[in-house]
């Protein structure tokens, strides 16, 4: 059994996905703050990725680390710098001084935001940032290209759509991944011997996903959720949001209109 550390252990993503890797791996769980379910026997190493010397504590005798600290949505930009630019960069290091064979790095479908939803995108497309925070997952996915094809680290990014039960409107039917969708996806990333550095998408098998996951597909990756199930309560659910043009454009959405003011039309490819 592998030890795992995994930070954003108290966040909404790293709450679901430690209590369904707990019997798979001997699970470190990191965070600023304690998770307010932590059972005694949980390990527990309290770590602002900021603070190098606690990082490295953390780090000390873990063979993998699945990255999921930082911050999770658009922020300002000091935020965003300390928390996921220095933040990761940190993570990176660390693992590398602790020889860490692996990391499983959580970056995020906001990375590409900015493609219409009219284009199917593989991993191959230049990174299109929505946001500072897509932007940052962009940075981190070439901090871990560094540290890979440098120093062996095997990584594996994945980029997450929406991480929840169900659907909550229309673009998450085509971005949705079932919690269960992406513990194998993780797993992929903490076992499969030929990985070396790969992007997936994160995604169950939802019929009108924006995104080509052949990379993740190669590795076995099996998605058991399935966005359109939920069909007729996200539909619903959209049709009480407010319109909003520029977010129903682009596969990034409201990331994408937020402090939108570019003139003219959006891009068509
Ligand atoms: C993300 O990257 C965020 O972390 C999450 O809160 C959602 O907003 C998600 O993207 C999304 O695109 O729906």
């Amino acid at each position: 059994m592998q030890t795992v550390l995994m930070t954003g252990a108290a966040g909404d993503v790293g709450t679901r996905l430690r209590r369904l890797l707990k019997d798979t791996y001997r699970l470190r769980l990191s965070d600023l703050k304690r998770p307010a379910d932590l059972a005694p026997d949980d390990d527990f190493v309290q770590a602002d990725l900021a603070d190098t010397v606690a990082l490295n504590k953390a780090v000390a005798g873990v063979e993998g680390i699945v990255h999921l600290g930082g911050f999770g949505v658009e922020g300002p930009w000091p935020t965003i710098l300390q928390a996921n630019i220095v933040g990761c960069y940190n993570l990176f290091e660390a693992a590398y001084r602790n020889r860490v064979k692996r990391v499983v790095f959580a970056s995020s479908n906001h990375a590409v935001g900015f493609y219409p939803r009219s284009r199917r995108i593989g991993v191959d497309v230049p990174v299109r940032p929505d946001t500072r925070y897509g932007m940052s997952k962009a940075f981190g996915e070439a901090v871990a290209a560094l540290y890979a094809f440098k120093h062996g680290l095997r990584v594996t990014c994945i980029r997450i759509g929406n991480v929840t039960d169900q659907p909550a409107d229309r673009r998450r039917l085509s971005i949705w991944l079932a919690p269960q969708d992406l513990a194998q996806l993780v797993r992929i990333g903490l076992e499969h011997p030929d990985i070396r550095y790969e992007i997936f998408f994160g995604a169950s098998d939802n019929v009108r996903c924006f995104w080509d996951n052949a990379a993740a597909f190669r590795y076995g990756y099996r998605p058991q959720g399935r966005a359109e199930d939920f069909r007729d309560a996200a539909l619903a659910a959209q049709a009480k949001l407010p319109s909003d043009p520029i977010a129903e454009w682009y596969q990034g959405g409201p990331f994408c209109s937020e402090e939108y003011d570019a003139e003219g039309e959006p891009s068509v490819v």
